[in-house]
């Protein structure tokens, strides 16, 4: 049967994509780890990983039924996790509408045999990857703000060395 890997996520509009790249480029270490593309820079909200294209179905459908309040984002949090190599941008206060949202596809994903971690959720955008060494983390301070009204599924492929996350459906969150 086909499958697909499949995650829900909260796009980034492009020019602060290419704002954290610059800002990335100027308070990271060269080998602190490795990139992520600029138009990979995403807020996951639920994984999925491989899923038929019947279950992708099913949970599309009830994607376009939530109901839920866009918020604000602040992003004024960076963070190192050694063990997956992972450094990160992310929210000191993650809004309560993010939380409701990213819990919600979670539980969803769940009921239909996609396995969700254990570990409690903590919203991130990942900047560097491969990064297992003590990383230099740039002083508090800064901060930008993304207003959310959509959220979106991806697919994601590995295909000549290069991951690429393709739109698959959007939707949007209540004004
Ligand atoms: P990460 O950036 O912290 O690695 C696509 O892989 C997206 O799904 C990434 O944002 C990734 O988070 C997230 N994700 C969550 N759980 C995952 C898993 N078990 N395997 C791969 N990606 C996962």
């Amino acid at each position: 049967m086909a499958t697909q890997r499949l995650f829900f996520a909260l796009e980034l509009p492009d020019a602060l994509q290419q704002q954290l790249v610059q800002w990335r480029a100027d308070c990271f270490a060269a080998d602190a780890g490795k990139p992520v593309a600029a138009a990979n820079l995403h807020l996951t909200l639920a994984f999925l990983g491989e899923v038929s294209t019947e279950t992708a179905g099913q949970l599309q459908q009830l994607a376009a039924r939530i109901l839920q309040p866009g918020f604000t984002l602040d992003l004024d949090d960076a963070g190192h996790w050694p063990r997956p190599g992972v450094v990160w941008l992310g929210c000191q206060r993650a809004p309560r509408g993010l939380l409701q949202l990213a819990n919600l596809l979670r539980a969803q994903a769940a009921r239909h045999g996609c396995a969700q971690s254990t570990q409690p959720f903590h919203p991130h955008i990942t900047l560097l990857r491969h990064a297992a060494q003590a990383v230099a983390l740039p002083p508090r301070g800064f901060h930008w703000r993304v207003e959310v009204s959509h959220f979106a599924l991806f697919a994601s492929s590995f295909t000549q060395g290069r991951t690429r996350y393709r739109r698959l459906a959007r939707w949007p969150l209540l004004s």
